[in-house]
């Protein structure tokens, strides 16, 4: 029989609930609900039509949600049309901090196995999957549920399997989970892709920052820049959002930025991904064979405030459930963040504070992670 949550305000939230939440949305879908219990009940003003952003357009309801990220051609940018492309590439960074690319050249089979893979974990018995639950943060491997299960007052709709790939493959494969008996494998294949599309996407990033190898070595003091990309940290994250009976009183992920430097996105079929845009919240359309590329914190950082890390969260709706899957990545955790100083004149003084992954971890453990508060906490100039 379905287990029934009957409403009940936050604060009469029994011992047992709470363990029912702390398994994650789907345990909690498959007892078959009916309303959304209050833990996923936004404040009013937060909720995905409050009209705080999109000027009392409801979600949805109107073409204007809907948009049409600028498109990048992976293609071009390798080939003779590259300076185009590099435009192209500075304008979508500076102006919506987001675009989809195209022609990325990471064969369909491997996209394909990945998204397979990650559905039918999600669809593992909870035993099988709890056994990857952990509040370690720099675990190889955690599954969990919300942002942050352990800080968050009201939980998202979102439950997760975070797969770290550091220090290397090889070291952390064997904590990756064992079944299905092909996610390692799906895993590896879609991480070396979506890294070496990092690579060169942060190539072009620089040249189109007017940075050249040169420059940057000088920055380094000689040391090879290309070698803190390679070496940078990743992070694959499988993000599960299932149906909602009540989608509009809770959100799968509240507006957020990402902290690192790219975050290389794959999302299904199914709409769900809202950035903030000309003062609204708008809707990414999906685009069969491309990523959602965004800029994270560090870039914004790294570029002196040229490019921008745009805020966004993710709708979930009453009849499909939704998986996406985020390669996140940055410098290696224990190298600082700076703005470049090419980037910095008397015109463009420095911006930021010159910053370290462990200042995130500390930011997030002791605070929710809320649009771009981490951000926020480094400027130097308001
Ligand atoms: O699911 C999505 O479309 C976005 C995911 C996201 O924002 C994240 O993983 O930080």
């Amino acid at each position: 029989m379905g287990l029934i949550i009957e409403p009940v305000v936050a604060e009469e939230t029994s011992f047992d609930q709470i363990q029912l939440y702390q398994k994650g949305v789907r345990s909690l879908c498959e007892g078959g609900i009916t309303k959304v219990p209050p833990k996923y009940i936004l404040p009013e003003e937060e909720r995905p039509d409050s009209g705080t952003w999109d000027f009392g357009t409801k979600y949805g309801s109107s073409e204007v949600d809907n948009l049409k990220l600028p498109v990048i051609d992976f293609a071009q940018l390798q080939g003779s049309n590259r300076s185009h492309a590099l435009s192209s590439l500075a304008k979508a960074c500076q102006d919506y901090g987001f675009f989809q690319l195209i022609n990325h050249g990471i064969e369909a089979e491997v996209i394909r196995r990945m998204g397979d893979v990650s559905k039918r974990f999600f669809d593992l018995p909870f035993e099988e999957r709890s056994k990857y639950m952990s509040k370690d943060m720099s675990s190889p491997v955690r599954y969990g549920t919300s942002y942050n299960q352990n800080n968050d007052k009201v939980f998202c709709w979102r439950d997760f399997l975070k797969l770290s790939c550091h220090p290397s493959l090889s070291e952390v494969l064997p904590h990756w989970p064992s079944s299905p008996v092909d996610l390692r494998e799906a895993a590896v294949n879609f991480s070396e892709n979506t890294k070496f599309l990092y690579l060169m996407l942060m190539e072009a990033i620089k040249e189109s920052l007017g940075l050249d190898r040169e420059t940057t070595e000088s920055e380094n003091n000689g040391e090879d820049d290309s070698t803190k990309f390679e070496d940078g940290s990743q992070l694959i994250v499988v993000n599960c959002y299932p149906s909602c009976p009540e989608p509009e009183l809770t959100l799968g992920l509240l507006p957020h930025s990402d902290y690192g430097l790219l975050t290389i996105l794959l999302q299904d079929e199914v709409k769900g991904l809202q950035i903030q845009h000309g003062g609204r919240w708008v809707t990414v359309e999906p685009l069969p064979n491309s990523f959602v590329v965004n800029v994270g914190d560090h870039l914004e950082i790294f570029s002196n405030g040229r490019y921008k890390s745009v805020v966004h969260r993710v709708l979930v709706n009453s009849s499909k459930s939704r998986i996406s899957i985020a390669s996140l990545h940055s410098l290696p955790f224990d190298r600082m963040i700076r703005p470049s100083p090419k980037l910095i004149d008397r015109a463009n003084p420095k911006r930021y504070k010159d910053t370290d992954f462990s200042s995130f971890l500390e930011h997030i453990a002791s605070r929710e992670h809320k649009n771009k508060n981490f951000l926020e906490s480094r400027k130097l100039i308001s």
